[in-house]
């Protein structure tokens, strides 16, 4: 039976970002995964809204819960600032029962169906679907093509810590390396790999320089390193990617930037423009020349 997920977009990639979108919903069909759209809002960011007012954070974060709640399904995010919020919220909820019963309360009152399951609701980032042994056996039998593009990988702070919270190695973390790796491409060794992008917590709008610094920095790592584009699996540190780069202006290694679901797509065969490659400010250019050249090979 084909699963069923809530999907859950972000604010990111709707607004400024649908190639990622988009992408993500092509290579989800051709895994047989089902993606259900929900009347969703913004998550709320973890590190911007709840650094300000964590009770407010947390009852947005719940109505986002409550919705999915009504279908009884799983919430799939494609954005780790998605997923730190509505993961780090369900569990403070089922842990705390003061603070559930307040949460419950104020979603009664403001008229929200679901309330009472908001504790239920599993939230699943998409790296943790795609690294499941089934995921892996059907993306590998889905590619077609393995382009061996050296590329870095970027796992981004909200998907890995608090480790207490995810459970997860912080310290050598490999499930995007892998799936990277079964899709046919080459994940590229660089010393800043775990660091943050530079954007995250506020530091984008409110600290441009040195969220332009870190990702200078990690730019020209990737670069050294012989990456040809950065996978990442968060339409924030893409943005951060591919509009931080422009900031940067002229000079700066050009490194573009592609979601895991993109870099997937090329491997499935499908269209770079179908996945939007031609959209982002520093196009992937490399990657998507690689991926028609295997494609045109294909027609011979
Ligand atoms: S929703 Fe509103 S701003 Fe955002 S993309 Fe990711 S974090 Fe959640
Ligand atoms: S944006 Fe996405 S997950 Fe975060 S805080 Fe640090 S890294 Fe980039
Ligand atoms: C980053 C989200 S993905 S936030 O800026 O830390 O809230």
């Amino acid at each position: 039976m084909t699963e069923r997920f809530a999907f859950f977009p972000g604010c990111i990639s709707i607004n400024l970002y649908p190639s990622i979108d988009r992408a993500t919903r092509l290579v989800m069909a051709e895994l047989d995964y089902e993606l259900v759209d929900m009347p969703f809002a913004c998550c709320p960011p973890p590190g911007v809204l709840r650094s300000y007012d964590e009770p407010t954070w947390t009852t947005l974060a719940a109505r986002n819960l409550a919705v999915a709640a009504r279908e009884g399904l799983p919430v799939l995010t494609i954005c780790n600032g998605c997923f730190g919020s509505l993961h780090e919220a369900s569990a403070r909820i089922s842990e705390d029962v003061e603070l559930r019963e307040e949460v419950v309360l104020a979603l009664q009152e403001a008229g929200i169906e679901g309330a009472a399951e908001v504790a239920d609701v599993k939230v699943l980032p998409i790296l943790d679907l795609l690294g499941t042994p089934e995921a892996r056996d059907r993306i590998s039998d889905r590619v077609v093509h393995r382009l061996g593009t050296p590329v870095a990988v970027h796992y981004g702070c909200h998907y890995l810590r608090p480790s207490t919270r995810t459970g997860r190695d912080v310290e050598d973390p490999r499930v995007l390396d892998e799936l990277v790796e079964i899709a046919g491409f080459k994940s590229v060794p660089f010393p800043q790999k775990l660091s943050c992008c530079g954007a995250g917590g506020g530091a984008w709008s409110g600290q441009e320089a040195t969220s332009l610094s870190i990702l200078e920095r990690k730019l020209g790592e990737m670069s050294s390193a012989g990456a040809e584009a950065v996978v990442n699996v968060c339409p924030f540190c893409h943005l951060q990617f591919d509009q931080g780069q422009r900031r940067l202006g002229r000079g700066v290694p050009s490194v573009p930037s592609v979601h895991l679901s993109q870099l997937l797509g090329l491997a499935f065969g499908m269209k770079d423009k179908a996945l939007g490659l031609h959209t982002h400010l520093v196009p992937a250019r490399g990657l998507a020349k690689a991926a028609r050249s295997a494609r045109a090979d294909d027609r011979k």
